[in-house]
């Protein structure tokens, strides 16, 4: 008989089993929360500012270079900023992987591939420490949960190394594509850049997260194709606070011919992607980056290790075969490598 099936009992006296989530509440909540963001996209598209914007603190410096004499970074090399963010007793450790260099080059063919190592090296990292004869009761998790990708504002179309970026990225890890500087389109070039990308997306095949699975609720699928319909993310960022002209405090970028609010949804989608960032999507992004991505990662791993170890099994079954052939101290010429060897 199937769990579903059985006959619920209510018990007669008050048990008290019901206090388990408040229990996996304390204990989750003095470990904290660990979620790392990797920001990828050409220099000056607003990465660093977005980040501070999304969480209201100073997380990333968006001074830039100090003058113009000082050369730009020749190489892509990963940059880690981590702080912790406490919210309502609630402990948010946010490591935001910086990508300083990405499509800065003259030649930016496979500008990807640091990107690439990195991810790969922490599902690594995890995947040697879960095969631990002594495994940590807690495994630290530096496995990318999200990239942020910046799509210049060119109002044509992804560039041939976003297409190739994307395709890559979104095999391995839960891809967020972003409209950088939205500001700097109208809103009728933007709902048009936007079906552009849209159309790419589909075009090129990327699996870009949300994804469905079997658990989620009719709401939660309602809710996953809202922001699929909403992707690419048409964002402006701004560390400045402003005050506008009935005293209201805003988040926004004063211009010439106004006042941007960042937090108004029809300025831009900031809010819709903070919203899917740390309310609605945080725990599914750590959790489909172990189940989905990581997972697909590990069964290779351990698929070709086992490969490897049944050759090697063979061979030494060969071997072992030619030894006993060549008992009279022959020599033999080794079918596997090629190389002859001695029969002892
Ligand atoms: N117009 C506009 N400018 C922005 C926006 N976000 C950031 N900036 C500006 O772009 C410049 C580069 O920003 P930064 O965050 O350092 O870019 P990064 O190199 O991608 O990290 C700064 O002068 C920001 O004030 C935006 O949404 N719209
Ligand atoms: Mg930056």
């Amino acid at each position: 008989m199937s769990e579903s099936q059985q006959e619920l009992i209510q018990p007669s006296n008050y048990v008290g089993f019901d206090t388990i989530t408040t229990q996996i509440e304390s204990r989750l909540l003095k470990r904290g929360f660990n979620l790392n963001i990797m920001c990828v996209g050409y220099s000056g598209l607003g990465k660093s500012t977005l980040i501070n914007t999304l969480f209201s603190s100073k997380i990333m410096s968006t001074s830039g270079r100090d003058s113009a004499i000082e050369p730009i970074e020749k190489t892509l090399e990963m940059k880690m900023h981590s702080h912790t963010l406490i919210e309502n007793n609630v402990r948010l450790r946010v490591n935001v992987i910086d990508t300083p260099g990405f499509g800065d080059q003259i030649n930016n063919e496979k500008c990807w591939e640091p990107i690439l190592k990195y991810i790969k090296d922490q599902q690594n990292q995890y995947l040697r420490r879960e095969l631990n004869a002594s495994r940590d009761r807690f495994i630290p998790d530096t496995r990318v949960h999200c990239i942020l990708y910046f799509i210049q504002p060119n109002g044509y179309g992804l560039k041939p190394l976003d297409i190739q970026a994307l395709k890559k990225l979104t095999e391995v890890a839960n891809v967020t594509p972003i409209i950088a500087k939205s500001d700097t389109l109208t809103l009728d070039e933007r709902s048009k850049f936007k079906k552009i990308l849209q159309e790419q997306f589909k075009y090129y095949g990327f699996k870009l997260y949300p994804f469905d699975s079997e658990e989620l609720t009719e709401q939660e699928r309602e809710l996953n194709e809202d922001i699929r319909a909403l992707l690419p993310f048409a964002i402006v960022g701004s560390e400045d606070i402003i005050e506008t002209q009935n005293g209201d405090s805003i988040r926004g970028r004063r211009t010439k011919w106004g006042v941007i609010n960042v937090e108004d949804v029809s300025h831009c989608d900031f809010v819709y992607l903070r919203d899917f960032l740390t309310r609605t999507h945080l725990h599914d992004l750590i959790e489909s980056t172990a189940l989905v991505h990581y997972e697909t990662f590990r069964s290779k791993q351990l698929n070709a290790l086992r490969e490897n170890a049944s050759t090697r099994s063979a061979q030494f079954t060969n071997l072992q075969q030619n030894k006993t052939d060549n008992k009279d101290g022959f020599v033999s010429n080794n079918s596997n490598t090629g190389e002859h060897s001695i029969a002892v």
